[in-house]
């Protein structure tokens, strides 16, 4: 593959196609995690009236999915219409035995912020609050806590296909009230030259936190998503390391070239197995299918290092 930078794909790619989910028009931007002797996780699916919702699924594997045909049924403190509401791009994190569940979406109108819920079984969700103002289009937590508090980043929006985004952190004592907001970085030339948003939860390493994002170019005839890497510190996750210059991936193949929106990846989860040292992205693509792709663990951090300015 031309553009396979540390990334190799999955040779089965697509993994998840709409067809597997009962009046699924679409099931793309989803998150996973490890979960028990497997795998869970919460996966966008617009159904066949465009109506985005979120989902769980299963697998033992991690690349054969059992997806629930029904919509994730939201206890706890929703708004009235979470279920009419648009709900997309989840991302999970799991902090001290908890798995937590942030998500876009439209509890009312055109104002998008982002909802965050907790799980234990996959089965049972029950949502805390609603975390950051309106306008926000992506939020995702950092696993465990950072100087005892929960932190997060999250991309400020407006009501539509924005043409800006920077990434900012944000910390919490309980996960409702938010502050110490800084900006992380934003737009920086070449493949992520109009904006970028967080993508999987980031994964502590040695050197901070391996954080894996998109970023958009505009051209004449539309936008294009890719992937890009970057190492956060440890301690002050606001402040960058490294960050390459060079994407880590960028649509080229078939399923990421064609679809509902075409020129589209979009990272959402992010698994390291510790005794391969293997990193598994799950992503987006064309915003129709779920696509995987795999980079050992020591190679990436250094190809991130070494491209980095
Ligand atoms: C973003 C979000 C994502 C989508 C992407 C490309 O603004 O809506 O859900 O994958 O655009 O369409």
């Amino acid at each position: 593959m031309a553009n396979e930078t540390i990334f190799k794909r999955y040779e089965g790619n697509p993994i998840i196609k709409p067809e597997e989910v009962k009046n699924a028009n679409s099931v793309f931007n989803s998150a996973v995690v490890k979960f028990g002797k497997g795998y869970a996780g919460v996966f966008r699916v617009d159904t066949t009236k465009l109506f985005s919702e979120l989902h769980a699924g299963w697998s033992q594997d991690g690349i054969n999915w059992k997806i629930d045909d029904k919509q994730i049924d939201m206890k706890g403190n929703t708004s009235k219409n979470y279920k009419t509401a648009s709900c997309y791009d989840p991302r999970v994190t799991l902090i001290e035995g908890t798995y937590y569940v942030t998500w876009c979406y439209y509890p009312a109108g055109i104002s998008c912020h982002i909802g965050v819920a907790k799980t234990k079984d996959f089965k049972t969700f029950f949502q805390i609050t609603e975390i950051m103002l309106p306008y926000n289009r992506n939020a995702v937590l950092f696993e465990g806590k950072i100087n005892g508090k929960f932190a997060c980043l999250n991309r400020p929006s407006d009501p539509f296909h924005t043409s800006f985004g920077e990434v900012f952190y944000a910390e919490s004592d309980d996960l409702i009230h938010w502050g110490n907001h800084k900006f992380v970085f934003g737009a920086a030339g070449g493949w992520q030259r109009s904006k970028v948003g967080p993508g999987p939860a980031p994964i502590k390493i040695k050197e901070g936190w391996l954080m894996i994002y998109h970023g958009v170019r505009i051209t004449c005839s539309g936008y294009i998503y890719c992937m890009g890497g970057a190492i956060l510190n440890g301690k002050e996750p606001w402040k960058v390391k490294y960050r390459a210059r060079p994407y880590l991936l960028a649509p080229s193949t078939q399923y990421e070239m064609v679809g509902d929106v075409p020129n589209v990846i979009f990272p959402c989860a992010m698994l390291h197995d510790k005794k391969t040292d293997k990193v598994s992205i799950y992503y987006g693509a064309a915003d129709t299918v779920v696509g995987l792709a795999t980079a050992d663990m020591g190679e990436l951090v250094s190809w991130i290092k070494k491209n980095s300015d």
